[in-house]
């Protein structure tokens, strides 16, 4: 694994990790049925949590088929079983937290690190989710502000979302289906980790056929054939 770039620390960031009680939610509407949630600040002690999650997270190398061949993924990444832990208490603080708040039972979390600005993920939606217009992905942020851009599916104006160490980002209702996000490489140095909760409704319809999520059959009827994930 190559070494990781020093990440600066603020305030905040190396304050005791918790909630930051003056923090305030903040909702753009994307469209009629698509909305992000911006907390800046939400959870202080981030800095502090990112150093733990680099070394105690059993990061794992993903492999993707790029045309003819096999590629390494530009990010490390370590998905959590169904009944797997949080891999660190102050997760499963804040999945707590997020419970409350969007009163939705979140599925164990997925982990991304990026090492450094040549690390990324290109436009996609999240591939579970991306056929259905009832969806909850909530974002926390460790480490480097990064550009993370946001724009209708297939293209157009993007919106720079950058959160930074702390901020809790949440993108809902039919964000997945009809918007796509990215993390582009930059050349601002410093690792990032995000640690991201997904929620569907049983009731959301999907577009295409059956989910996997909500029905039995394991068949992906996806129309959107070029996801990242
Ligand atoms: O790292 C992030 O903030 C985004 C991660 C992401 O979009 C994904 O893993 O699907």
């Amino acid at each position: 694994m190559a070494p990781a770039a020093i990440h600066q620390p603020t305030l905040l960031g190396v304050a005791p990790p918790g909630p930051n009680p003056t923090a305030s939610r903040e909702r753009l509407a994307l469209d009629g049925t698509s909305w992000v949630e911006i907390v800046r600040d939400w959870w202080a002690g981030c800095d502090v949590l990112l150093a733990e999650l680099i070394e105690h997270v059993p990061w794992r190398q993903g492999r993707r088929r790029m045309w003819d061949r096999m590629v390494d993924d530009p990010r490390l990444s370590h998905w959590c079983r169904r009944g797997e832990p949080e891999p660190h208490t102050a997760l499963a603080l804040m999945r707590n937290r997020l419970v409350g708040w969007y009163d939705r039972p979140l599925r164990p979390p997925g982990l991304n690190y990026y090492r450094d600005g040549r690390d990324s993920v290109a436009w996609h939606a999240d591939r579970e989710l991306r056929d259905l217009d009832d969806t909850l992905v909530a974002i926390v942020t460790f480490g480097a502000r990064r550009p993370f851009l946001i724009r209708p599916a297939g293209g157009g104006p993007s919106t720079d979302l950058a959160p930074g160490s702390g901020d809790l980002l949440v993108m809902g209702g039919a964000a997945q289906r009809d918007w796509e996000h990215a993390v582009p490489k930059t050349s601002r140095p410093g690792p990032r980790v995000s640690v991201s909760w997904r929620w569907t409704s049983g009731s959301a319809r999907v577009h295409g056929g059956d989910h996997p999520w909500l029905a039995t059959s394991s068949a992906r009827t996806s129309s959107r054939a070029a996801s990242n994930r």
